[in-house]
């Protein structure tokens, strides 16, 4: 029999994409996407799609007996702008579903999960150029928070309980299809939106604020590459540091110039800066290089045309 997946959160930015991707490799049949509502129709209409609240166990177990699932991506969370609104949400989301997978693992009903974790596990006192996979983290954002006891707790079942479990240090994501929520990063994506409809961006971070960043079919190609690599190639339980590229919204709006020379941009930073300023501004991540040969592929001039030729088709 095949091995069934399921994403839970596949509503979501990232899980959206990763669910068309783990479709086209493992076929419609073996990829379950599941969320706790119906709130995106391409997904919701493109597969076999279930109701699961990642906070109740027996919502996520009655779904992997149902479809006989071994493998899940657990991708539903609180970023960390909307965290530092609700911190218990934050905290009881991000570690209650947690626990509940990697629970299910433990008691042999799934054998394999992806979580994400984020850069948010770093903080004001960590190194903030090339940021090393082991450093100092003392992350200062609920969600940064959850993302850290995260991480140690996936090692910790790992160590312990034998579970399979894998894990990136996902940077900012950028993408076309379907929007981000609540983080600090967003501003890279709505840059590209509101180009295209207004010719004008009012950024809620300064010009000169460095993150690191990602295109989305690097981020899903990483996310596929680490959960098919061999499990002794897999050396890091925590999580891996993960990179692309490093940018200021000054440079992504001057390479958004090039196609749009009257776009305009206007800086007005809220308390996401506070957040944005205790991130790496570059991260190293030789070890996921090494360990299973991860290479990204987008630049910046890249995604800024992919970005608005996609963008373009969908708005004009
Ligand atoms: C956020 O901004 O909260 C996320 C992240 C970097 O994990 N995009």
């Amino acid at each position: 029999m095949s091995s069934k997946i399921l994403i839970i959160g596949a509503c979501g930015q990232i899980g959206s994409e990763l669910t068309f991707k783990l479709r086209n490799i493992y076929g419609d049949n073996n990829v379950i996407a599941s969320d706790i509502s119906y709130s995106n129709p391409d997904i919701v209409n493109s597969g076999i799609f279930e109701i699961v609240d990642a906070q109740d166990y027996a919502s996520v177990k009655i779904c992997v007996e149902k479809h006989d699932v071994d493998t899940v991506y657990l991708m539903a969370a609180m970023l960390s702008a909307t965290g530092e609104k609700y911190p218990m949400k934050a905290w009881d989301l991000n570690m209650t579903s947690l626990f509940h997978v990697l629970n299910l693992a433990r008691a042999k009903f799934i054998k394999k999960v992806f979580w994400p974790s984020s850069i948010a596990v770093f903080g004001p006192t960590t190194p903030k150029d090339y940021t090393p996979q082991y450093t100092i983290m003392e992350p200062s954002t609920v969600y940064g928070i959850t993302k850290q006891v995260g991480e140690r707790w996936c090692e910790y079942y790992f160590n312990k309980y034998d579970v399979d479990v894998r894990s990136l240090r996902y940077p900012g994501i950028i993408s076309w299809k379907t929007l981000p929520g609540g983080g600090t990063t967003d501003y890279a994506v709505e840059i590209y939106h509101e180009a295209i409809k207004n010719k004008f961006y009012n950024c809620f971070l300064k010009e000169d604020t460095k993150l690191p960043m990602m295109f989305m079919d690097d981020a899903i190609n990483a996310t596929v590459d680490i959960m098919s690599a061999n499990s002794e190639d897999i050396k890091i339980r925590s999580s891996y540091n993960l990179a692309a590229i490093s940018f200021t919204p000054k440079e992504v709006a001057e390479s958004i110039k090039k196609y749009i020379p009257d776009f305009e941009i206007k800086y007005e930073p809220d308390y996401r800066q506070d957040i944005a300023n205790t991130w790496p501004k570059s991260i190293n991540d030789s070890y996921a290089r090494q360990d299973w040969k991860w290479k990204h592929k987008f630049s910046l001039e890249g995604i800024t045309k992919e970005m608005l030729l996609e963008l373009d088709k969908k708005y004009n």
